[in-house]
This record gives C-alpha cells, structure tokens and sequence, in this order.
C-alpha cells in the first residue's frame, strides 16, 4: 500500500458523520487511493465505532444492481460492514436531521444461521447457512458533497451505510429461489421502482457468495447471527422529513421507513 494515512482519513469521515456535515471526496485530494487503501480506511473507521461502543452486526454489499450502477456511476460492487447501531425494526422512523442528505433503497437481507468462510464459497453454501431471508430498506448517507464519489470513495465511506430497516417473518432458504424474490419501492405512494432478486448480478446469494470471497482475502468471514443486505435492486430516493418509503416484496411482506 501506499502512504495513505488511513487512520487519518477514517477520523476525516467519522467527523462528517457526527458534525452531519458533507465533505469533498477523499480522490479529489489525494493523487491516487487504491481500492486496499480504500478498504484499510473503511478498517480503521468501523475499528473507531467499535472502539465508541458499536459492534458489527453484519456485512453488506452495495452496487449490485444495474440500477444502482447507473444510479452512481460506479460498475463495481463493494463491500462494507452493518453496525450494530444502524439496524433498526420493519416500520422504522428515522429522524432525518441525523444525517446528512440521506437516501433509501430496497434490500434483500440475509440472516445467517451459521459462520461462513473461505475462499470457495458458492451460492448454495450461502444457502445452506442461511435461516431466513428477509426485506430491507436501507438508508445511505453518503458523507460526500453532492452524494458524488469514486469506487475508491465510497468504499472508504463505509458504502455509504447509515441505517437499515429490517423485515420480520421472511423466508427460509429452499422454499422461494431468491432471485425470483419480486420487489415494489414505493416513495409517497408513488411506484418508484420494481425488480427481482435477480438484478442483483443474477442470483443475491451468488453475491453474498463474493462478499465472503472478499472477507476471505483478510481472513474473514461471516458469523452466524450475520446480517447481510445483498445491495438494492432499484435505484435510491430521497428521505426527507415526512417522506414514507415502503418496500413490498413477494414472500417476504412490507417493509418501511418514514423520516421524521
Ligand atoms: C453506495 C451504497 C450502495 C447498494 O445497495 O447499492 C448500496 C451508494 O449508493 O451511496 O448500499
Ligand atoms: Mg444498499
């Protein structure tokens, strides 16, 4: 890796979420910022709320979907960590002046009933130690101005992560093909986005699959208990005050989040 000081830029955004601040993107002051670099400051800054009392609640990964991909401009997936703090119940409020200029997208949630790891990895061993798939909706808070960023940046920026509402009952695995899995976002009543389970690279379990092969490469992996949003099928929308977004998908029900 190169000089990048990643503590330094992991308190750089830690400060933009406490002070609620949006800040210019790490790549327009540095020369270069390789994608190890980049997850090194994601490292440090999850190390940092772990060290202020959160834990890690899961793993998530983001940019799976064309609609995403397009969304940002980016057309690689990335990977980033659920804190504890940031799960919240299936009809959740969040209070919008907590947060910077958030955004909120559907989520097909993994909830693992067994530790997963290793290099090798398949769709059906994702499946295998899965209890139930659930609906989501998260909520992003890019800490950079104007929701702009690199793949670099985001991936430093901990994927944006900010909160994330997550569905009861839900589905075990072997019942319903995940991919099949049908989701409707609307946002004020107004249909903002549909699709399967499929826009997410095909198959989500196949990309929960690529989020254990990269926590392998640093000798991770998942823990049982995990939760685990396989990235949004549809583009985000904005949460202000007022706003109700509810997610409602095929076999796993309605999820929501008003912004209060
Ligand atoms: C990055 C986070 C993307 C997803 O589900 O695609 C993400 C962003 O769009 O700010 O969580
Ligand atoms: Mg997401």
């Amino acid at each position: 890796m190169t000089g990048v000081d990643h503590a330094s830029w992991a308190r750089y955004l830690q400060k933009a979420v406490t002070e609620r601040r949006e800040v210019p993107a790490i790549t327009a002051q540095l020369d270069e910022l390789s994608i190890d670099d980049a997850y090194a400051i994601q490292d440090a800054l999850v190390a940092a709320w772990v060290e202020g009392g959160d834990r890690i609640a899961g793993h998530k990964l983001g940019l799976t979907s064309k609609a995403k991909q397009e969304q940002m401009g980016v057309d690689e997936p990335a990977y980033g960590v659920v804190l504890g703090s940031s799960v919240l119940g299936p009809a959740a409020e969040v209070a919008v002046d907590e947060l910077i200029h958030p955004r909120v997208e559907p989520e097909i949630v993994f909830v693992l009933g067994a530790e997963l790891s290793g290099p090798d990895v398949t769709a059906a061993d994702v499946l295998a130690a899965t209890e139930t798939i659930v609906g989501g909706i998260e909520v992003i808070d890019s800490r950079y101005e104007r929701f702009s960023f690199t793949l670099p940046d985001v991936i430093a920026d901990q994927t944006s992560a900010a909160r994330i509402a997550v569905g009861s009952g839900g589905i075990v695995p072997g019942d319903v093909d995940p991919a099949t899995i049908e989701c409707t976002f609307t946002v004020d009543g107004v249909v903002t986005g549909t699709a399967t389970g499929a826009a997410l690279l095909g198959d989500p379990a196949g990309c929960v699959a690529l989020l254990v092969h990269h926590l392998a490469r640093s000798g991770r992996g998942l823990e049982a208990g995990a939760v685990v949003p396989a990235g949004a099928p549809t583009d985000a929308q904005p949460l202000g005050r007022g706003t109700v977004a509810v997610a409602r998908y095929s076999h796993l029900g309605d999820v929501s989040i008003t912004g209060v």
